[in-house]
């Protein structure tokens, strides 16, 4: 078990960091000889403060076992290598509101310095992951948010809007502007797709897609076999269906696998977010016209430095603060320390094969 780094300060100073520390729900853990020091969110930055080596930065995927998440987090693996820091992944293998719980109160116990985490629930993991700043970590939710409240910062891999946008032209232009459509989701607690599924609800609702009705939405909660089931359910309910929107990585190449074997390949169309490995196939076999992501690794590596900059003090979370995040630059914190990795790209026949994740 990593010892705990304590704050090299005096007293007055100590006091300070507590009460700052307290009135924001979080602490974090600064280094031996006092020249970083901790923040809990609102104290001063100090830009130029180095990240100590030895940082331990731990990231807790919604679930293992999804090619998703070994992505993202190896590319946490990758700036943690870059920073000298100890890395480590550790994760539920279903993706259950409540299943990431006991790896928080273990990631904490060992004095994690920063644990990054894409929440299965805003709310179930609120408790741990803020007895976990209490105890010293600096929490940097990715992918998927907690509660504001309970996260120091969220990584977001683009805009909620700009990821609604996307999965909706891309569904309209894929079905003539017109018809049925459903959506497969990821678990219902989900955080990311329940405010993509809001959002794209929204703009569905306007004049601009008038002739396009949503029948349907239900939940493959990430696990293959059911996301295939559910895909398989949707066709047989909806004889009319003209398509299906699917924004989670294991329900769109689950339910690209049932569609091109079935007789609505060509008849159904599907879209969504999914990676270009596990789609590949199924774009050049003319299952699935276009769908769209992030780099995961470019997001996994963001958690990574944006934890890690957190934890040496150089920056505390407020709105305005920037930092160097690596290979990606220069980052800067928004509303609610919220980052926000970049635009989601789409993929067809004609890129596919120019990414490899
Ligand atoms: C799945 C997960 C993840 C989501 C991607 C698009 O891998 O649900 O949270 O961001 O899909």
């Amino acid at each position: 078990m990593r010892q705990r780094i304590r704050y090299g300060v005096t007293a007055a100073a100590l006091a300070g960091v507590m009460l700052a520390a307290s009135a924001c729900g979080g602490t974090t853990r600064g280094e031996d000889d006092g020249s970083g020091g901790g923040s809990g969110g609102s104290g001063e930055a100090d830009p130029d403060a180095e990240i100590p080596e030895d940082l331990a930065i731990s990231f807790l995927p919604k679930q293992l076992n999804n090619p998703y998440f070994t992505v993202a987090d190896n590319g946490g693996k990758e700036a943690v290598d870059e920073l000298g820091g100890e890395f480590k992944e550790v994760g539920p293998s279903e993706a259950n509101a409540s299943s990431q719980v006991s790896y928080i109160n273990t990631l904490s116990q060992q004095g994690s310095d920063v644990i990054a985490t894409a929440a299965n629930d805003p709310n179930a993991v609120c408790g741990a992951l803020n007895q976990a700043r209490q105890a010293g970590s600096v929490v940097v939710t990715f992918d998927s948010d907690a509660d504001p409240k309970c996260r120091d910062l969220f990584i977001n891999q683009a805009t909620s809007e700009d990821l609604a946008t996307v999965q909706v032209e891309m569904i309209a232009e894929q079905i003539g502007g017109e018809g049925e459509i459903a959506f497969l989701s990821a678990t219902p607690n989900a955080t990311n797709q329940n405010a993509w599924l809001k959002l794209m609800e929204e703009e569905l609702a306007t004049d601009e897609y008038s002739d396009i009705e949503v029948v349907d939405t239900v939940y493959g909660n990430d696990d293959d076999q059911k996301s295939f089931n559910e895909m398989q359910g949707l066709l047989q309910t909806h004889p009319d269906l003209a398509g299906v929107v699917s924004p989670t990585t294991v329900g769109l190449a689950a339910a690209a696998r049932y569609l091109g074997s079935s007789d609505y390949k060509g008849e159904v169309a599907l879209t969504g977010l999914g990676t270009p490995n596990q789609m590949r196939e199924y774009v050049k076999n003319d299952t699935v016209e276009e769908f769209a992501l992030w780099d995961p690794a470019d997001l996994g590596y963001l958690a990574a430095y944006a934890g890690a900059s957190q934890a040496a003090g150089r920056i505390t979370g407020e709105k305005g603060q920037t930092f160097e995040a690596g290979r990606l630059g220069e980052y800067e914190i928004g509303a609610d320390g919220e980052i926000v990795l970049g635009p989601p790209t789409v993929f067809n026949k004609d890129n596919i094969d120019d990414y490899d994740f």
